[in-house]
């Protein structure tokens, strides 16, 4: 797949999607938006991705927020319009049926740490640097960060950031459990990508499962949750991997999923 602002990668079924807009530090404009909206609806599709890596192009930032060159021109209107674009696109990450991590390799500032948060988990370099600097534009955060954030790290820490505009290095993000792993750069993406491979190597019906019942279990009481864990487990069956993975348990052998 051909894109202007991002780089498409696929290999053995780990996609690398890679912010490409290096000199504006991979801000998300409007164009770049529609173009992950474009792909995550073809991932959606596509039964031959495992695992997904979500990365910015260069040494220096993941996305330093959404650019400020086109904000700087919005009315109420175009700005709600804009906000919908980015939050729908960062909606269907958690709808896809295979994990999207996030591999931060330098700033995840404003709408690039709503992107970030929006992924299933995050892995950021040693000098990345997170935070919501919208209050310093006279704005907040509307790519889901007043919400994803505060369901993260809790209502009060999500206030103190986003009302400071305070940024935070990558050992305090990961003590606020917004980070589930800090890696020196030259590390960070050999980690994922061994990650990746790991999570690759599962049934990706049992992976898809999972993932929807987290997601969707998290917005809802402890009753409901478990209720659609129940009905997530019994779905498993549907498919030949759970009769292969415990076969391969009690034959003492390593299991060999399908690949769709
Ligand atoms: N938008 C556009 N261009 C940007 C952005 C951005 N967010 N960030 C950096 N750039 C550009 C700079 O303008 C500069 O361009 P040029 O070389 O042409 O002057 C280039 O990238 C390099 O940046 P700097 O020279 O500033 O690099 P520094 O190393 O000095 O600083 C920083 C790096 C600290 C990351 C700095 O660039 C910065 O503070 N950037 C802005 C961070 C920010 O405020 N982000 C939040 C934006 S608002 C947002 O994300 C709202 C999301 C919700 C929108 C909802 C819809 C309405």
């Amino acid at each position: 797949m051909e894109f202007k602002n991002l780089i498409y990668e696929k290999e053995e079924g780990i996609v690398r999607i890679t912010l490409n807009r290096p000199k504006a530090l991979n801000a998300l404009n409007a164009e770049l938006i529609s173009e992950l909206n474009v792909l995550f609806d073809a991932l959606a599709a596509d039964d031959g991705v495992r695992v997904v890596l979500l990365t910015g192009a260069g040494d220096k930032a993941f996305v330093a927020g959404a650019d400020i060159s086109e904000l700087a021109h919005m009315d109420s209107f175009s700005a709600r319009i804009f906000a919908d674009a980015g939050q729908s696109m960062m909606a269907k990450i958690a709808l896809l049926p295979m994990p999207v991590i996030a591999v931060v390799n330098g700033f995840a500032l404003g709408g690039g740490c709503e992107l970030a948060l929006a992924c299933d988990f995050i892995y950021a370099s040693e000098k990345a640097m997170f935070g919501l600097p919208e209050e310093t534009l006279g704005l907040i955060p509307g790519f889901g960060g007043t919400q994803r954030l505060a369901r993260r790290v809790g209502a009060a820490m999500a206030m103190e950031l986003i009302f400071t505009a305070k940024r935070i290095k990558a050992e305090e993000a990961k003590a606020l459990g917004l980070v589930n792993r800090v890696l020196p750069p030259e590390q960070l993406m050999e980690e994922a990508q061994k990650t990746a491979a790991t999570i690759a190597a599962m049934g990706p019906a049992a992976i898809a499962l999972a993932k929807a019942a987290v997601h969707r279990g998290i917005e809802v009481d402890l009753i409901s949750g478990s209720y659609m864990e129940k009905e997530a487990f019994g779905l498993c069956f549907a498919s030949p991997d759970a009769k292969e993975g415990t076969s391969a348990f009690l034959e003492k052998r390593k299991a060999v999923f399908s690949k769709t």
